[in-house]
């Protein structure tokens, strides 16, 4: 499978959090490259690696980053493709100093900024993204929105089944 999405993050301590990301890329059956690359340790790998992107067929970018997280908006000055940001937490402000870092970007250079360890929906958005695109993708996300859906219905139903006392929370 081509990869069309590059998920990169700036330490390999990012990747418990930006696993949840490759795993629902493939779940959903999209191809993916994944790396390591850092936009205060590695700058001139970042730059060269998100300019060579385009060639290998990478369509979308994720940036994971936690603390003074400048790599997703340093992606997105280098490409003028579509960048979603994921601010990790972590740091002893918890992801905040993340979140800021990653939002805030000056106008004219977007980065799309999921939740504060938003790994899994920055994989789902990078996938709508394509979707628009590619036809059997849109079919996938519905899919996937019909079993979200029954599974919150399922969840529900057995709640009233078995009451207050005998339900247990599944773990994620
Ligand atoms: C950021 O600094 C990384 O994205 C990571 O979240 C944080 C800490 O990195 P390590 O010191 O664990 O390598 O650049």
């Amino acid at each position: 499978m081509n990869a069309k999405v590059s998920v990169l993050m700036g330490s390999d301590s990012d990747l418990p959090r930006m696993r949840e990301t490759a795993k629902v890329l493939e779940d959903l059956g999209v191809g993916f490259e994944i790396t390591i690359a850092s936009a205060h340790r590695t700058p001139d790998r970042v730059e060269e690696y998100v300019r060579s992107a385009p060639e290998r067929g990478i369509e979308v970018f994720i940036a994971g980053a936690g603390g003074a997280a400048h790599l997703a908006g340093v992606v997105a000055s280098l490409t003028t493709l579509p960048v979603i940001g994921v601010p990790l937490s972590g740091s002893a402000l918890g992801g905040v100093d993340a979140l800021y870092a990653t939002v805030q970007m000056p106008s004219g250079v977007p980065v799309a900024t999921v939740a504060v360890d938003g790994a899994k929906n920055a994989g789902i958005l990078a996938v709508q993204i394509l979707a628009l695109k590619y036809p059997d993708l849109m079919k996938r996300l519905v899919e996937y929105r019909k079993g979200l859906t029954s599974t919150v219905v399922e969840k529900a139903r057995r709640l009233e089944e078995l009451g207050l006392d005998g339900y247990q929370v599944e773990a994620k």
